[in-house]
């Protein structure tokens, strides 16, 4: 595919800073290049040149020329490192646009390498996952897609089907041939094969996608069991107002913290308590509404209370949210050191917001309830992926309930196919405009 215009924008945050990469792509781009610098240009060597419009100096810099194809894009690429700030960079762009460039859309240079078949889908979205990681994790992680890793282990089974599917088509293109038991059995055989390869590949996509999400922990329970403390410990900062007086937590006081590679957001919110107070009444209906975002719902409880009932939850809030994982905690055990025990389903961790006893294995019991795994074969996959192996995963089962016979031959290649589209959208190799125009347009501009 070739696109016919040349585009511009800024590589690097907007802000001040030692140096501002410009970059222009596009079949004009050493022409304007040459135009603004009055300098030729040698691939891949760094030339200093200065912009001059109108006899005045807008910037001194860097020009890098990467001649298509062997840019980023695929396309004649120039970069101009300039000064960093916002109104040198906007004036340089200023005068790219008027040698005839446009300003590129968010992505946009990314869009045109996966169009121009320099990487695939799969890696393009890596790249605005490495540059969002919150994580060492979700980096390795990114990194791996981004060399193709993910791309490959898909394309590899796609190609393993089309395989099969070509030689089933062939027996349905000649059927007066007799279809020997022993092919059958072979093709059966393929079926369960590719059906366990795809559900190696979801098993590693689902233990990496906890790294590309923000995991959702909602501190729930009574006044003064200690939540705005827990909050404090975790961030390591006194990030909400800790007192002895019931109802001191009125708004929800949300952080993100990285912790062993996992983003959370903590949100604390305030005591559930019967109140006339109309503040107070507020903030409690605020920890409620809270709880329906959230991943894992921390119960409260003082350690007082040595053995905690299924009624004693109830009292605050009912737990059997599907979509959240509750986990009851007894804080202060620094005063009440007996250890807790609960008569509810759900699994109890004994801490001390004041000494931090007992954070580290309730932390780690949230990762090993994600399935967490810093493991070099995990990948970042995004829900979109997800969703395209399970949607594959479930026309290879349909064409292994076939009855594998000449006569339903034409079935199980139907199913092999919608299986290959299926996972082909993940590459990006069978994908509508507007999957395309969704996932570019989430990156920033200059990407
Ligand atoms: N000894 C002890 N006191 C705690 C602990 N956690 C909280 N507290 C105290 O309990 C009171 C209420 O704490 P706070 O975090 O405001 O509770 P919240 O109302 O649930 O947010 C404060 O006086 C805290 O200092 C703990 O682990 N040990
Ligand atoms: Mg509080």
């Amino acid at each position: 595919m070739t696109v016919n215009d040349t585009i511009v924008a800024s590589a690097t945050a907007t802000g001040r800073g030692a140096i501002s990469v410009i970059r222009i792509s596009g079949p004009t781009s050493l022409k304007i290049a040459e135009a603004l610098s009055q300098r030729a240009f040698t691939p891949r060597i760094a030339t200093l040149g200065s912009i001059t419009t109108k006899q005045d100096i807008i910037d001194t810099g860097i020009w890098l020329y990467f001649p298509s194809p062997a840019s980023f894009t695929g396309e004649d690429v120039i970069e101009f490192q300039g000064h960093g700030g916002p109104v040198v960079t906007q004036a340089v762009i200023a005068a790219v646009i008027k040698e005839g460039a446009r300003l590129a859309n968010p992505g946009e240079f990314t869009e045109r390498a996966f169009l121009n078949g320099k990487i695939d889908l799969t890696q393009a979205e890596a790249i605005s996952d490495l540059i969002s990681a919150s994580s060492i994790e979700a980096v390795k992680a990114a990194n791996r897609s981004m060399q193709g890793e993910f791309g490959r282990h898909i394309q590899s089974l796609v190609d393993q089907l089309k395989h099969l599917r070509t030689h089933i088509e062939a027996h349905i293109d000649f059927p007066d041939e007799e279809i020997e038991p022993d092919t059958l059995t072979s093709f059966s055989q393929l079926l369960q094969r590719y059906e366990l390869s795809l559900l190696n590949i979801i098993e590693k996509a689902n233990h990496g996608a906890p790294l590309n999400n923000t995991t959702n922990i909602v501190l729930i329970g009574a006044p003064n069991t200690g939540k705005s403390s827990l909050l404090n410990a975790l961030a390591r900062a006194p990030l909400a107002i800790v007192t002895d007086i019931p109802g001191t937590t009125r708004d929800l006081i949300r952080h993100n913290i990285v912790i062993n590679g996992l983003e959370l957001q903590i949100t604390d919110t305030a005591g559930i308590r019967l109140t006339d107070n109309p503040i107070e009444t507020e903030g409690i209906k605020r920890a409620y509404e809270a709880l329906s975002g959230a991943d894992f719902i921390l119960c409260l409880f003082d350690a007082q209370i040595t053995d905690i009932h299924t009624a004693d939850i109830l009292n605050l809030f009912n737990p059997n949210n599907e979509d959240a994982t509750t986990l009851l905690v007894r804080n202060k055990i620094d005063l009440y050191p007996k250890k807790g025990k609960t008569s509810s389903t759900f699994p109890l961790y004994d801490i001390s917001a004041v000494t931090g006893e007992g954070i580290n294995t309730l932390i780690s019991a949230i990762h090993s309830q994600l399935g967490i795994i810093d493991s070099a074969d995990t990948f970042l996959a995004r829900s979109r992926h997800i969703i395209q192996l399970k949607l594959a995963l479930k026309h290879l089962k349909t064409a292994r309930e076939n009855p594998l016979t000449a006569e339903f031959l034409d079935l199980v290649a139907e199913d092999l196919r919608l299986a290959q589209n299926a996972l082909s959208e993940i590459t990006g190799r069978f994908t509508s405009e507007d999957l395309l125009t969704e996932i570019f347009s989430s990156f920033c501009i200059g990407k």
